[in-house]
């Protein structure tokens, strides 16, 4: 189409002329794609201008745009959304085109980005873009930087993305709300450089937090820190995507966090290095070796990592409860404690009191089996099956699958692990009997362990 800014010539255009050009434009607003699904959608691959590994979002996918001239152009709807957590419950959220998070958007160092935002939420809305320089009339601050974009209105914002890196998109309107419904959305910008810092796959996720109470499926936005629903991209496990990987690739993990805490995100089997923030990239004279990464609230960590280690890791935040789902929450102690007879006192005072722990922890029998009944839309508090058992596990958990030979777009979960014969910790034979113990136990550590009677095969014995 013909545009003011094709008769001004684009030198006008980098003038600084991005509203005029937006005004012009606006006649012409592009379709906005819709996802139903809640499943990782494959990367997107760019057909045209500069090459780069496009990410792959955990239960989610990459906003399509399309070329105007030289302006990338996207198109963003603030809405509200059902949005599975894991099957078996779905929530009440807002978001963007359909999901909660909004689509990553991915682009290039250098491009011209030009996106347009229609607000369908029942109150007003801006978009901010975090960690990127931009003019600041582009910032999306309600209030401070711009109007606020009324229901039903479309409003556009127009820059140039002069750094590649890691960001964020959120509210900046009623943010308390809007975030705590799930507004979010991670916009990666690659380098124009294919050779700076290659990955063969890039994973991006982003981390919110919600307090739906068992049965219900609103959050309770007003919430400070008491929540109960700890989420990579609106999803627990085991709802989150699992990262499939092939053995030696060279693997990225971007990873935002929009909740009310900090995250330390531990991955098992591998040392890695944090390489860039939501303030760009990590030179490599200041990286160091890590296991676990702690992601501070309104940050962005991403970190590589040669998946040089075959096998079913898990990957998950060290805060316990936080790999834990909603029924976890406010749970009594009862370890120790016989709850046969308190469990009848209990019913008949109070029948829907809830879960109480076993009384010899929540592993065995009725909590980590989940034979006892729950309210609808409400997930178990542990769950999940792997080839040894259950897992015991919600929340903020998933697994990195690595593979020798996948193919190098296949992102499909390869199933459980073949482990080498003999190399999964296993019982030993104790003769039936119990395995012996130190008799009289000194006051000082007494290092001459004497070595009775355990049959270990292929172990010497001195
Ligand atoms: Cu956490």
């Amino acid at each position: 189409m013909i545009s003011r800014r094709g008769i001004l010539g684009s030198a006008a255009v980098l003038a600084g002329a991005t509203l005029v050009s937006g005004r012009a434009q606006a006649a012409a607003i592009p379709e906005a794609p819709m996802m139903t699904s809640p499943k990782m959608q494959p990367p997107l691959v760019p057909k045209t201008g500069p090459d780069y590994q496009p990410v792959v979002t955990l239960n989610g996918w990459t906003l399509p745009w399309r070329m105007n001239g030289d302006w990338k152009e996207f198109h963003l709807v603030a809405e509200p959304v059902v949005r599975e957590l894991a099957p078996g419950m779905k929530a009440n959220l807002w978001g963007y085109n359909g999901q909660a998070p909004g689509p990553t958007i991915e682009a290039v160092e250098g491009d011209k980005v030009r996106i347009f935002v229609t607000n369908k939420l029942p109150e007003h809305t801006t978009v901010h873009w975090h960690g990127m320089i931009l003019p600041n009339g582009m910032d999306g601050v309600g209030g401070l930087t711009q109007p606020h974009i009324p229901p039903g209105k479309t409003f556009v914002y127009e820059f140039q993305l002069n750094d590649s890196g890691t960001f964020m998109y959120h509210p900046h309107s009623d943010e308390m709300v809007q975030m705590g419904m799930g507004m979010m959305g991670m916009f990666v910008v690659h380098p124009r450089d294919p050779k700076f810092r290659p990955v063969d796959r890039d994973f991006v996720f982003v981390m919110s937090t919600y307090l739906i109470p068992p049965g219900t499926s609103t959050p309770k936005v007003a919430e400070m820190t008491d929540f109960n629903m700890w989420t990579w991209n609106s999803r627990v496990f085991p709802g989150i995507d699992t990262l499939p990987v092939r053995l030696g690739d060279r693997v990225r993990v971007r990873m935002g966090n929009l909740s009310m805490t900090s995250h330390p995100i531990h991955l098992h089997g591998h040392h890695f290095s944090v390489t860039c923030t939501d303030g760009g990239w990590v030179p490599e004279s200041a990286q160091w070796p890590e296991a676990t990464i702690a992601v501070p609230v309104g940050s962005i960590r991403a970190f590589d990592v040669v998946a040089n280690n075959p096998g079913d890791w898990a990957f998950h935040c060290h805060k316990t409860h936080h790999a834990m789902n909603a029924m976890g929450h406010n749970v009594q102690n009862f370890i120790g404690v016989p709850k046969a007879a308190l469990a009848q006192a209990i019913k008949k005072l109070a029948p829907d009191v809830g879960m109480a722990m076993g009384t010899t922890g929540m592993a065995m029998g009725e909590m980590a089996g989940m034979e006892m009944p729950m309210p609808d839309n409400t997930l178990p508090m542990m769950t999940g099956t792997g080839q040894f058992g259950p897992i015991e596990m919600g929340g903020m958990f998933t697994v990195m699958k690595i593979r020798e030979g996948l193919a190098r777009d296949d992102y499909k979960d390869p199933g459980p692990y073949k482990n080498p014969p003999g190399t999964v910790a296993h019982a030993v034979d104790a003769d039936g009997k119990q395995p012996p113990r130190q008799e009289n136990a000194p006051a000082q550590p007494n290092h001459d362990m004497k070595m009775p009677g355990m049959k270990m095969p292929g172990m010497k014995m001195p």
